[in-house]
């Protein structure tokens, strides 16, 4: 059982290095730092690194060390919430004694001596707190700092409990971790304030989509307009969900031009979206992937996949 051998590897070894996912967001952080602090709360003598760039936007939620090389050296390293290896954040991640995978997407890649993947997951930070439930008899014991860090994961990656997701069991663990004494408006107030230059570049979404007939809707968000509004692509990141409430929207895109390539990220209330991901170097869930485009021509194409996937949607909704 890959939950008890987890536990017995934690034991086993006094050197733990924790990864995640690069462009990490809250459940990245909630489940990577979130299983930091219980290892630390429940075995003291423990040494526990976090590895990968930070990200500034997270701080308030936690920060990386910086982990020497040899840190590596017959350490026990643990990879939470990331398909597969290409997406893991410092890919030292091979140089320890035993690997281990946590997660929750749709397994890609994989990869590691041990691997727990639940789909039926919302997060790998309910994963986290399942494996303290679960185990708390044999010693792992969570304070205020980790049930904070599980919980923000929990929320950010069921969109505050709104995706179907989120199940029986994530609710019953939130409402067991917000009895924790921890600020739960503070951390809310982080989680989601909006910088005024996003704001205004939602404005300008909101002003500008379109919505096809299929049921599908794609936002270009090239490098001219980022550059008028002062917005990062990486703070696109934040706009995504704006169009989930609007009728007639199944399925969405969002075009970012970056450096080299043009990051997708694929949104949907139905039609599975995660084959069209595959078709273009990405991956995901089926209602929320990620991809990238190397031209707008190749955007063009994924607009036209999902218009198929629409159209495929409502045939078999007729059918049934
Ligand atoms: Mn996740």
């Amino acid at each position: 059982m890959s939950k008890q051998s987890i536990v017995e590897a934690i034991k086993n070894y006094t050197k733990i290095i924790i990864h995640r996912h690069v462009r990490p967001d809250p459940d990245a952080y909630g489940s990577q730092v979130g299983l930091a602090r219980m290892i630390q709360a429940s075995f003291p003598g423990k040494q526990v690194f976090l590895t990968g760039e930070g990200e500034d936007s997270l701080n308030f939620l936690a920060t990386m060390d910086e982990v020497p090389d040899e840190a590596y050296r017959g350490a026990l390293v643990i990879i939470c919430d990331t398909a597969n290896q290409a997406r893991i954040d410092d890919q030292r991640y091979n140089n320890g004694d035993l690997l281990i995978k946590i997660d929750h997407h749709p397994e890609v890649d994989t990869y590691g001596d041990i691997q727990w993947v639940d789909t039926s997951a919302s997060s790998t930070s309910e994963m986290i707190y399942q494996l303290y439930e679960e185990f708390s008899s044999e010693g792992l014991v969570i304070k205020e700092d980790a049930a904070r860090l599980l919980y923000a994961g929990i929320v950010g990656d069921t969109g505050r409990f709104l995706f179907p997701s989120t199940t029986e069991r994530t609710l019953s663990y939130a409402a067991q971790l917000v009895n924790y004494k921890f600020d739960r408006s503070s951390l809310f107030n982080e989680m989601y304030k909006t910088p005024v230059h996003v704001a205004k570049l939602k404005g300008y979404v909101l002003q500008n989509f379109t919505v096809h007939e299929a049921g599908y809707s794609t936002v270009k968000l090239d490098k001219e307009t980022l550059k008028q509004f002062n917005v990062t692509p990486s703070e696109t990141s934040q706009l995504v969900g704006l169009l989930g409430d609007i009728e007639g929207i199944l399925t969405w895109a969002f075009f970012v031009e970056e450096e080299e390539t043009i990051r997708v990220r694929l949104r949907s209330k139905g039609p599975v979206i995660n084959g069209v991901a595959a078709n273009h170097n990405g991956g995901g869930h089926p209602m929320a992937s990620g991809a990238s485009a190397s031209s707008w021509s190749e955007t063009d194409q994924i607009a036209q996949e999902l218009k198929e996937v629409c159209i495929q949607y409502k045939e078999n909704k007729e059918q049934a």
